[in-house]
């Protein structure tokens, strides 16, 4: 069988990839829908990541291809619907990162209200000798709106009961096991919310969820985390309610261009920025790796996958 990989993950994967398999890196053949012009129909699985997916326009160079293998929870960046009709299996690596995503979304949470960051640079421009930094905003007890509680939103929850802090959650229909207050109006939620944390997935379905009104709704006084995807939130609108004031604060791992940040949030002391860094950590990276690998030998041996979304 031979292997497609879309983009490189870490020297390790790449390299334990090539070793136990016949590959081609497709980020080292020059424009690559003019190579898969060429030779896509050698190919008989692709490996990607939630980063570099593979889009309709590859799949259409890609008539063998029967699985799909991809490092990562989300595959918005996936052509799913075009593998669904095509019988293409694809798989992704959920649950393995869900306690580093949810502790990043609760460090941002205390880091944009404590101020951590912008406390850490007040001390580091020799600031501190001159007086004290402002007070910040206790964490707390406070209020925290979950937007997609699934199984990391769930884990946020949890956390979030340790900080003795009171959920509510905003799904498209409310999930029967969860213990939280279900709330159906998103605007509602934010209204009420001192902390809205985004964990649903991104694509067509979630696009832009995060309007103005929204931001409008959470207010001066509250805080958006976005642990998620840039695609949900309003980019234009959030740089424009934290410009003039509106919204009291964004921490904000995920950016609608990223690795591109809109450069004025540099400048803006309650944005904390994080460059995609949820599943960033030597062990949760290699048990994703090992359950890529994983889905891969049991796609080999049996036709199916571990962990598949199609
Ligand atoms: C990426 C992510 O997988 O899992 C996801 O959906 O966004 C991240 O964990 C990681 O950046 C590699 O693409």
């Amino acid at each position: 069988m031979k292997i497609l990989h879309i983009g490189p993950l870490t020297e390790r994967f790449n390299q334990r990839l090539v070793t136990e398999n016949d590959v081609v890196q497709l980020w080292r053949q020059g424009d690559a829908l003019a190579y898969l012009d060429a030779h896509g129909g050698e190919f008989d699985i692709v490996v990607t990541s939630a980063r570099f997916g593979c889009s309709a326009a590859m799949l259409e160079r890609l008539p063998k291809v029967r699985a799909i293998c991809s490092f990562g929870v989300g595959y918005d960046a996936i052509a799913v619907d075009v593998a669904r009709d095509r019988g293409i299996r694809v798989s992704s690596t959920p649950d393995v990162l869900n306690d580093c995503v949810a502790d990043l979304a609760m460090g941002l949470v205390i880091d944009c209200s404590r101020r951590i960051s912008a406390s850490d640079r007040f001390v580091r421009a020799g600031l501190w000798p001159a007086g004290n930094f402002p007070l910040a905003r206790k964490v707390s007890g406070k209020r925290l709106g979950i937007v997609g509680l699934g199984r990391i939103g769930k884990d946020v929850a949890r956390r979030a009961g340790g900080f003795d802090m009171q959920v509510r959650y905003h799904n498209r229909r409310p999930d029967a096991d969860a213990p939280y207050g279900y709330e159906p109006d998103l605007l509602a939620l934010a209204r009420w919310a001192d902390f809205l944390v985004l964990l649903c997935p991104g694509g067509a379905a979630t696009h832009h969820l995060i309007s103005a009104p929204v931001l409008d709704a959470l207010g001066p006084e509250g805080i958006l985390v976005n642990v998620a995807r840039g695609s949900v939130v309003d980019e234009q609108a959030l740089v424009a309610a934290l410009v003039e004031g509106r919204l009291g604060g964004a921490a904000l791992d995920v950016f609608e261009a990223e690795p591109q940040v809109p450069e004025v949030l540099y400048g803006l002391d309650n944005v904390v920025l994080t460059p995609h860094i949820g599943s960033g950590t030597e062990e949760t990276r290699l048990q994703m790796e090992e359950l890529v690998f994983a889905n891969l030998r049991a796609f080999l041996d049996t036709g199916e996958m571990l962990t598949p979304v199609v």
